[in-house]
């Protein structure tokens, strides 16, 4: 399988429908299937590429500076958020199971996490 065949890929494409959060020529974020808490979003270079160790700067300089902004979008969509974990998981062994690089955010509502 190439990046190019990756469900992210196809996500970007539009072949497969997802939930935009933004959009722009270099990344699209979108609303992550599984929804650990409310809001877990998806940062994603159109650009594919493995993980944060393969990534070239350009492609993490793009990712990174749109982060915050979005980060912001869904404390607006989201008022009760209290706080947002940011993370990216880079191969097997540390969980990454889609092999388009991607970075989560998970936002925070409560002590115990639930998020509904
Ligand atoms: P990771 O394990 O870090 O590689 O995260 C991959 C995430 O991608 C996982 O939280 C679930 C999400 N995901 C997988 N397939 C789809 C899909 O088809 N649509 C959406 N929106 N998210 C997906």
């Amino acid at each position: 399988m190439t990046q190019e065949d990756t469900i992210f890929s196809k996500i970007i494409r539009k072949e497969i429908p997802s939930y935009k959060v933004y959009e722009d020529e270099l990344v699209y974020a979108f609303l992550d299937i599984s929804q650990v808490t409310k809001g877990h979003t998806l940062v994603v270079p159109k650009q594919a590429t493995t993980n944060i160790l393969t990534a070239d700067s350009e492609t993490a300089s793009a990712v990174f500076a749109r982060v915050p902004k979005i980060a912001r979008a869904i404390q607006e969509a989201f008022p009760d958020v209290k706080g947002m974990n940011v993370l990216s998981n880079a191969e097997e062994i540390a969980s990454q199971s889609v092999f388009h690089w991607h970075v989560h955010l998970i936002p925070r509502y409560h002590k115990n996490n639930d998020g509904f």
